[in-house]
């Protein structure tokens, strides 16, 4: 970006907190911001103070851009601090885990079962000659043995690396090899839509591939064998792989005969608790590393303070715990806190589009934590699906993965929070472990569409092309208006300890573009007031006639069209104007393209942004093509848009989406 973004979204309306909120809130004294920027390292330290510690650390933070190490010379267990304090002390008989099943089993798991079958499992695990210093390779359906198994790896310091259940055998490999996995822990299938996933199976493909490191592979029995039945539903037919003695080993054979106890080894803050894989825009996937007292301390802090998490909290977190949301907000934040994570294995549309609302009322959730793409889907189903559930139990909302367009988020604020619950869109990443960007529920009047100001302790720079720029550390401290690269300055507990493996490569993509400052590699706007609204990835900003304009707001401006669900922009190579915009539309449940449709949509954005921002095309389709955790690929509508040979899709959920895609839209050019 080598300009000031021209085109400032026009959103005015702001949501402070309710006085309700307010007084009951973890956080509602904006001093916190103040105390937090005059010693971030005595702010983090006090939080690291609420976790047990084995021993006590000597330095706070040693920082030698690119790495910091933090509480250096403490020792910690992080499943000490998620399942034994609790369930050694008042949270014994507490529901930890709500386990419900696709199929529609639900599953309690109290802290003190938590810590039997952790231990149980950390056991079998040594068994299998694990210890301190290896990696394991969790890939498994969204079941409460997913956590356990995460846990089980950090009490006895092993690291995990947990795949997402749709990765490929291909990918499965690239990342056990990568991280040199001892074992693969996984289920015979897991249940997606009526369907089965056949983990095990890929499993097996993975292992043809050629796994040396791996010497055995542990497997839950989830789905069991065809015929069989789960909660009234049958588990159809599907590849259940082979079985290879000696390598492969039941769950139920190994893990219910060990004992209950186990001791959680002394971890040095700075060993190592797992790694997370990342797919780079180039080459191999980047395996993130995170450590452990550091960590921790992030998750914990920022769960308690942006999603004010109480005693009776009923948590539920969407993500997947093949991503970094699901290890954050799900599994190692709240369970620090003692709270209730609810965990889902199915789909959002099984075996009806009101899924998510059904679970929020049989349980009671209060906490709903889920992305943008999750919601447009929600409106584009309809309001009645929502509508004809009690969801009277939320309390707070909950935003993350991407940019949040200002009409999903008074959607989710209306329709989903009634206009009773704060909105909290948070802005962070694999690298960054915890949150850095959100609202403070009982303090930040929100704007619909901004992820607002930094959390307390962080500095957020916005910088131009030359690396200048100005500092935010909290709400109205810095002086005027700007746009351009959301980079990090200072160091944080919980950033990522480097790639696996490949410090070139760390150094690289993070710390050479600016010096001694961590760029994150998404576009950002500051307005007057200091908040922050971020744009998408810097490589989705466009340049028309001179203009950056980011796809964001574009797209925004979309879906403030009543017929419109979902919008992906790109900036397509155009002979005059360096770049024309073109977007890939899909309409709400109920309108139908139009004769005109197109024509009123680019006016629409004309009139919302800009005559500079109307779109050159705009494509009416099905679908889009998105990743497995829902981020739209607007690098291959650019190949499709432009005609050139369609680039990698393997990361993408479904390619045949972009396939389709590509056909009609060559149909529709003639
Ligand atoms: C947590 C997670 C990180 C990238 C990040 C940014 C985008 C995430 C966002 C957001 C705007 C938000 N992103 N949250 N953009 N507003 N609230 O998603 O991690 O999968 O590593 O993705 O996601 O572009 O750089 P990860």
């Amino acid at each position: 970006m080598s300009e000031t973004i021209q085109t400032l979204l026009q959103e005015s309306r702001t949501f402070p907190p309710t006085p309700e909120f307010v007084a009951q809130a973890n956080a509602n004294d904006p001093k916190i911001y103040q105390d937090a920027a005059a010693d971030p390292e005595g702010f983090w330290e006090g939080w690291a103070k609420q976790l047990d510690w084995f021993e006590p650390w000597h330095t706070v933070c040693d920082f030698q851009p690119p790495y910091a190490q933090w509480f250096v010379g403490g020792k910690i267990n992080a499943a000490y601090n998620c399942v034994d304090r609790h369930a050694l002390g008042d949270r014994k008989d507490k529901i930890a885990i709500i386990g419900e099943g696709e199929p529609g089993d639900t599953r309690f798991i109290t802290y003190g079962e938590l810590k039997d079958q952790v231990s149980q499992l950390a056991n079998a695990l040594k068994a299998l000659g694990v210890g301190k210093g290896d990696r394991v390779s969790v890939y498994m359906p969204m079941i409460p043995e997913l956590a356990v198994t995460m846990l089980a790896c950090a009490r006895i310091g092993a690291a995990h690396s947990v795949v997402f259940g749709g990765f490929s055998a291909d990918s499965l490999a690239e990342r056990t090899n990568d991280a040199k996995c001892k074992v693969i822990v996984t289920a015979d299938g897991g249940w997606r839509r009526g369907n089965i996933v056949p983990l095990k199976n890929t499993v097996d493909e993975t292992m043809d591939l050629g796994c040396p490191t791996v010497t055995n592979v542990l497997v839950l029995k989830r789905v069991g064998t065809p015929g069989e039945v789960t909660n009234g539903v049958v588990t159809p037919e599907y590849s259940q792989g082979s079985w290879v003695e000696g390598r492969d080993i039941w769950w139920h054979d190994l893990v219910p005969q060990q004992s209950t106890d186990c001791p959680c080894e002394p971890m040095d803050s700075e060993d190592l608790l797992f790694v997370l894989y990342t797919s780079g825009s180039t080459g191999h996937p980047k395996g993130i590393v995170h450590t452990t007292g550091g960590y921790l301390t992030g998750t914990y802090a920022t769960s308690k303070l942006v999603f004010d998490l109480k005693e009776d909290d009923v948590h539920f977190c969407t993500a997947d715990c093949g991503w970094v949301t699901g290890h954050s907000y799900i599994v190692y934040g709240p369970m620090a806190n003692g709270a209730t994570v609810l965990m889902f294995e199915g789909a959002p549309d099984t075996p009806d589009k009101d899924r998510f609302w059904r679970i929020i009322e049989k349980h009671k959730a209060t906490i709903l934590y889920t992305a943008p793409t999750a919601i447009r889907a929600f409106m584009k189903w309809g309001d009645e699906y929502p509508n004809r559930c009690d969801l009277s139990s939320l309390r707070l909302l909950g935003s993350v993965g991407e940019p949040i367009n200002p009409e999903a988020w008074i959607w989710y604020q209306q329709t989903i929070g009634k206009g009773n619950c704060p909105v909290v869109d948070t802005w962070w990443q694999t690298e960054t472990g915890a949150i850095m960007i959100s609202p403070l529920p009982g303090i930040t009047p929100t704007k619909p569409g901004s992820a607002t100001q930094p959390f307390p302790g962080i500095s957020v720079s916005v910088y131009n092309e030359k690396g200048e720029g100005k500092e935010v550390t909290g709400p109205g401290i810095i002086d005027s208006a700007a746009g351009g690269f959301l980079v990090l300055t200072k160091p944080w507990p919980s950033m990522t300890r480097g790639i696996f493996n490949d410090p070139a490569r760390f150094q690289k993509t993070y710390w050479s573009k600016f010096d001694n400052a961590y760029f994150a590699g998404d576009g950002v706007k500051l307005d007057e007031e200091g908040y922050l609204w971020l744009l998408g990835r810097v490589d989705d900003i466009m340049l028309v006639a001179g203009h950056n304009i980011s796809t964001m707001e574009v797209e925004s401006a979309l879906v403030d069209h009543p017929s419109v669900a979902e919008a992906a922009v790109i900036g397509k190579t155009h002979d005059i104007k360096g770049q024309a915009i073109a977007a890939f539309v899909i309409l709400r449940g109920g309108h139908q393209n139009h004769d005109g449709l197109v024509d009123e949509l680019k006016k629409h954005v004309a009139h919302k942004i800009g005559a500079l921002a109307r779109p050159d095309d705009i494509f009416i389709s099905a679908e889009l093509p998105k990743t497995r955790s829902g981020k739209i690929m607007r690098r291959l509508l650019r190949d499709v848009a432009e005609g050139r040979a369609l680039g990698d899709t393997t990361t993408l959920a479904d390619p045949n989406v972009v396939h389709l895609l590509r056909d009609k839209y060559e149909a529709s050019e003639g």
